[in-house]
């Protein structure tokens, strides 16, 4: 086990943005173009508006070991691609048996979650909000906003992620604009 030196960071509630600066990660749509429903749409504004930014992650680095808690900011434009909101890829932890708290800091989102054996959630969140990953919840965020939805989340070092699951199968669930209003929807495609 690696001895850590104690430290802080400053959090932006407004943007996510940490300081002093640490390791950004950006998904922009290419990275994630097969994952909305409407991938023709997808490509369209890939080709016609160019690679837009979704979302973007900040957080600290730690030594994938027992007993460290990394911790990041998320922050998700807001937007759609067709009726679809901006949203994380989404996944289970590698090790099902960790879980994550989930803390709001600005704008409005949808917390997504399902099980591998078919349960499924939705949990609104604004600035204040904590949610409860518990273990075997894969997770996905989605922005329902006309403003960036930032938050805050924390983890056990050797959850570790599993992307591909939800890569192959999709997620159960999309989050739609119908009737004006952002609507979780089952999804037809999945898996
Ligand atoms: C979060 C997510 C972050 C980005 O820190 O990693 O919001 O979402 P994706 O990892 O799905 O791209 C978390 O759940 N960590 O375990
Ligand atoms: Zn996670």
């Amino acid at each position: 086990m690696s001895l850590i030196q104690p430290f802080k960071s400053e959090i932006d509630f407004a943007t996510g943005d940490l300081s002093p600066q640490r390791a950004t990660l950006r998904r922009r749509l290419s990275d994630m173009k097969l994952m909305y429903a409407d991938r023709n749409e997808a490509a369209r504004i890939l080709s016609e508006e160019g690679d837009r930014l979704i979302y973007e992650v900040q957080g600290v680095e730690l030594p994938e070991e027992e007993g460290q808690i990394p911790h990041c900011t998320t922050r998700i434009l807001p937007g759609r691609v067709g009726d679809e909101y901006h949203m994380t890829k989404g996944h289970y932890h590698a090790r099902r048996e960790q879980g994550e708290v989930y803390f709001g800091l600005s704008g409005r989102g949808y917390l997504l979650l399902q099980t591998d054996s078919g349960q499924t959630s939705e949990i609104e969140m604004v600035a204040g909000s904590a949610a409860y990953v518990p273990p075997y919840w894969a997770h996905r965020t989605v922005n329902i906003g006309a403003e960036d939805f930032v938050f805050f989340s924390v983890w056990e070092a050797r959850a570790g992620h599993d992307y591909g699951t939800i890569e192959r199968d999709g997620f159960r669930m999309l989050v739609l604009l119908r009737d004006g209003q952002p609507t979780v929807v089952d999804n037809p495609k999945y898996v």
